[in-house]
């Protein structure tokens, strides 16, 4: 979303858990090769993609923008991203390779103090809680188009990629669709052409 905001042809490559072809030092993805400069983590890309492509629009806002983004990220990975897995666990390991189902399972496992199984059990409320913790979002978004106002920001593009990733591995629907986060999520997913709408997701495998 960060390179199609910023209107920069970017050739992706997918990986699946366990293969060993991440650029050395990095074990996770995203990661963005740019003419030869090798950028972990989200944020660092989008930071990375505003500083060398000034022909798109921003994607903070400046500086005082920026650091509200760092604050919707962090919510986002230390609050909404936990809270959503428990719900998702089955279906991320549905798509998990057969070879890599010890791993993501220990792995997982061992993050969330159970097995997914039983951390799965509780699909239905453990959604309830995800609408929740949702509020600030839906607070904004009832009001403005996106979080960013009137155009998408980075921070809308932190918070979506949960949407995108329940999405994508065939879970719950995050939120119900009279809620104002599920006519943001149907913004986010027309933005682009439809690029999100157009992602490989578990029914296409
Ligand atoms: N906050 C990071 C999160 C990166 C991250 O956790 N990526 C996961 C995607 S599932 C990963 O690559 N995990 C590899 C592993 O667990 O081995 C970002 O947005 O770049």
């Amino acid at each position: 979303m960060a390179l199609a905001h910023k209107g920069v042809d970017a050739r992706t490559v997918g990986w699946h858990f366990g293969e060993k072809r991440l650029p050395a030092g990095l074990n996770r993805v995203p990661v963005l090769v740019d003419d030869g400069e090798v950028i972990g983590d989200s944020t660092e890309i989008a930071l990375h993609l505003e500083n060398k492509y000034h022909n798109g629009p921003s994607l903070f806002g400046g500086d005082g923008g920026e650091v509200h983004a760092r604050f919707v990220v962090a919510w986002a990975d230390t609050v909404l991203h936990p809270m959503l897995f428990p719900a998702l666990a089955l279906d991320v390991l549905a798509q998990v390779k057969p070879e890599a189902e010890s791993y993501f399972r220990q792995t997982r496992e061992a993050r969330l103090g159970t097995t997914l199984e039983r951390a799965a059990a509780s699909k239905a409320e453990q959604v309830e809680t995800v609408r929740a913790v949702l509020a600030p979002v839906r607070h904004v978004v009832e009001k403005r188009e996106y979080l960013g106002g009137d155009e998408p920001s980075y921070a809308d593009y932190a918070v979506f990629g949960a949407f995108q990733w329940a999405r994508c591995v065939g879970g719950p629907e995050v939120v119900g669709a009279t809620d104002p986060v599920h006519a943001w999520q149907e913004r986010m997913l027309d933005l682009f052409d439809g690029l999100a709408r157009e992602a490989k997701t578990a029914k296409d495998n």
